[in-house]
């Protein structure tokens, strides 16, 4: 899962580490394969804020020798080549350029430390943007449901396939695991089958589902399994709704409409960690049409680069709640931002 992200991360840190050594003629090879940054550390590393004067010497020695300063010439290649690395990785371009800003203020920001190699500190500054892109809005699915009155009335919405319905029947399993009474309300009354394909995952699951038939009006659908779960004090509903372009003017209105009657507590948009640089442009007009919550990305299982992530919760605002990574029901990973960028970041 993500490995070609991770892989060209990788080569981004390298490459910053080459740069280093190519500004460093002077070595000895033995010296070079070393960090540069450890071989002009004191003995005794002091704690950061409290150098001795040993260091700063050595240090500033150093500094005369310009062995460790990357002039942003040195930087302009890696940095390019990781803005490229990003695009292909499915981040889109105005997210991959504010990332690459970011690391350019850092780097030259840190030029001047020399207590770690240039290229450990290229990864902190990725690692630090890709962060608080992830981190910007946060919001713990569980403890929401948990706290929240009940019940928690939950919309799905999505472009056509990417695993809207899959993910209610398995967001209804983990809810009915974790000891809540679940209802589900079949808001897709336009695409044939789509209600009999509900059906069957909440017949399997034993939860209940409210529907009407094809054709009607799925605000009404969704009321109704509402004030059902009211009546039968029941936590969460789930409501599907039907696979719609974001393009498509009267759809969208309709998902306008279950919002407006609705008023549902969380919005979740559904799409696929593959899909590419498109996905940031439906993620934001849907959430223009009704603001999201956050998103849960399916496939993940299936060589999905790990960009689309990074770029729908760039472009959102919103946090990524939950990966789909397969086609069971027990296949749905809690996103955790440490987790995703430690699976980048492995070497
Ligand atoms: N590999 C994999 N397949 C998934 C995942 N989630 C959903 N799918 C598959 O994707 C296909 C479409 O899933 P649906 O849940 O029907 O998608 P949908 O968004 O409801 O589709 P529409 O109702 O047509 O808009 C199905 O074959 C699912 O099994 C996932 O996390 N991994
Ligand atoms: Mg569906």
């Amino acid at each position: 899962m993500f490995d070609r992200l991770r892989e060209r991360l990788n080569d981004f840190r390298k490459s910053i580490d080459e740069k280093l050594k190519v500004a460093q003629p002077e070595q000895t090879p033995e010296a070079a394969t070393e960090s540069p940054a450890i071989a002009e550390a004191p003995e005794t590393a002091p704690a950061e804020g409290k150098e001795s004067r040993t260091g700063i010497l050595s240090r500033a020695a150093a500094l005369t020798r310009g062995e460790t300063i990357l002039s942003d010439k040195d930087l302009e290649g890696p940095l390019w080549e990781l803005e490229m690395a990003l695009l292909e990785s499915d981040v889109a371009l105005p997210v991959a350029e504010s990332i690459i800003d970011r690391i350019k203020i850092d780097l030259s920001g840190q030029h001047k430390k020399f207590l770690r190699s240039t290229g450990d500190i290229a990864e902190d500054a990725l690692r630090d943007s890709i962060e608080n892109i992830l981190n910007a809005h946060t919001l713990d699915f569980d403890e929401y449901v948990k706290n929240h009155e009940k019940p928690v009335i939950i919309v799905f919405t999505g472009v056509n396939g990417t695993g809207k319905t899959t993910t209610v029947a398995k967001l209804g399993e983990r809810l009915k695991n974790d000891g809540y009474g679940v209802v589900i309300a079949a808001g897709d009354t336009f695409r044939a089958g789509a209600i009999e394909q509900l059906e069957k995952h909440a017949e399997r699951l034993g939860i209940k589902i409210i529907k009407q038939q094809q054709g009607s009006d799925p605000a009404a659908v969704i009321f109704d399994a509402v004030a059902f779960a009211r009546s039968a004090k029941k936590d969460v509903v789930l409501a599907d709704t039907a696979g719609r372009l974001h393009t498509n003017v009267n759809l969208m209105e309709q998902l306008k409409k279950i919002n407006r009657v609705i008023k549902p507590d969380l919005v979740i948009f559904v799409d696929e960690a593959i899909a590419g640089n498109d996905a940031v442009e439906r993620a934001k007009l849907f959430n223009d049409a009704v603001p999201i919550s956050g998103s849960i990305l399916t496939k993940a299982d299936a060589d999905a680069k790990g960009g689309a992530a990074i770029s729908i919760a760039h472009i959102t605002g919103k946090p990524i709640l939950f990966l789909g990574v397969g086609q069971e029901y027990k296949d749905l990973k809690k996103f955790e931002t440490e987790w995703f960028i430690d699976r980048l970041f492995e070497r």
